[in-house]
């Protein structure tokens, strides 16, 4: 996060107690956070301290016994064929937009960084939760390293799969991009992800539902809006159906 926006954030969170959100408003400090915040919320009800909250973590022995699929289920290209059978040895995730030092990451690459496990609940909107352990770098890490811009306010994940002619994407604001558990995962339950959740890469949100989990991840794009990204909505159910583009949990 660009220094600025980053510092009047924590500024305000430790200067305002969780309980005390409700006298947010009056205090010198909040006046800078919510001027920070200006733009990336559009739930103007929920406070910036509780969107910040972990989402529940749960042990190993509470994982589900399986994560099913669900969306889409594989990328219908030769070429990604072919390359789950290789392990995606030229996969990339090309971290770009509105930065200052754009990044193109090999799997190894990724692998490198320092790395997040959680045991987390997924929820879809369909009607099914499943826990499960994730493990990967955290997205704050990558927009860090890759020096976001001052004037980038949404986050956009593109992925590789088509469903019904229109290629997936979601995006998320600058809070869910910087929460601690907003990470790019590459391993479930210990093992490389498999093909139907989302090989080699996918996002997990714990905040969010689940279909702001992008799965097939190739792209992650700083943006300052997303009006003139697919049908304007932020995402790809957003664009066709009355899923909410904010979908915290
Ligand atoms: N690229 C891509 N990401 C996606 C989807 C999809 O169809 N394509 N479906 C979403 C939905 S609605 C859910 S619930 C989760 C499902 O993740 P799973 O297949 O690992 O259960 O992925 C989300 N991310
Ligand atoms: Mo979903």
């Amino acid at each position: 996060m660009p220094d600025m926006k980053r510092r009047t954030l924590l500024a305000g969170m430790a200067a305002v107690p969780a309980a005390a959100c409700t006298e947010l408003a009056e205090t010198e400090a909040a006046t800078d956070l919510f001027d920070a915040v200006e733009g990336w919320h559009r739930v103007a009800h929920r406070t910036l301290a509780g969107r910040q909250a972990l989402a529940r973590e749960y042990s190993l022995g509470q994982r589900s016994p399986d994560i099913r699929g669900n969306g889409s289920l594989t990328v219908e290209t030769p070429e990604y064929q072919a390359a789950l059978v290789n392990g995606f040895p030229d996969w990339r995730l090309e971290v770009g937009g509105l930065v200052d030092n754009p990044l193109s990451l090999s799997l190894d690459d990724l692998r490198a960084l320092p790395q997040r496990t959680q045991i987390t609940r997924h929820d879809c909107v369909e009607g099914w939760s499943a826990i499960a352990q994730w493990t990967g770098p955290q997205l704050s890490d990558l927009l860090d390293r890759a020096r976001l811009r001052e004037e980038a306010n949404f986050v956009v994940f593109r992925c590789a799969d088509n469903l019904n002619g229109s290629d997936y994407y979601e995006s998320v604001d600058m809070v869910d991009a910087y929460h601690p558990q907003t990470i790019v995962a590459h391993l479930l339950n210990g093992e490389p992800i498999p093909e139907k959740n989302g090989a080699p890469l996918r996002m997990r949100i714990e905040r969010q539902l689940g279909y702001k989990h992008a799965k097939y991840l190739t792209g992650i794009e700083a943006v300052a809006s997303f009006d003139d990204i697919g049908e304007g909505k932020g995402g790809y159910w957003e664009d066709r159906s009355g899923y909410q583009w904010y979908a915290g949990i």
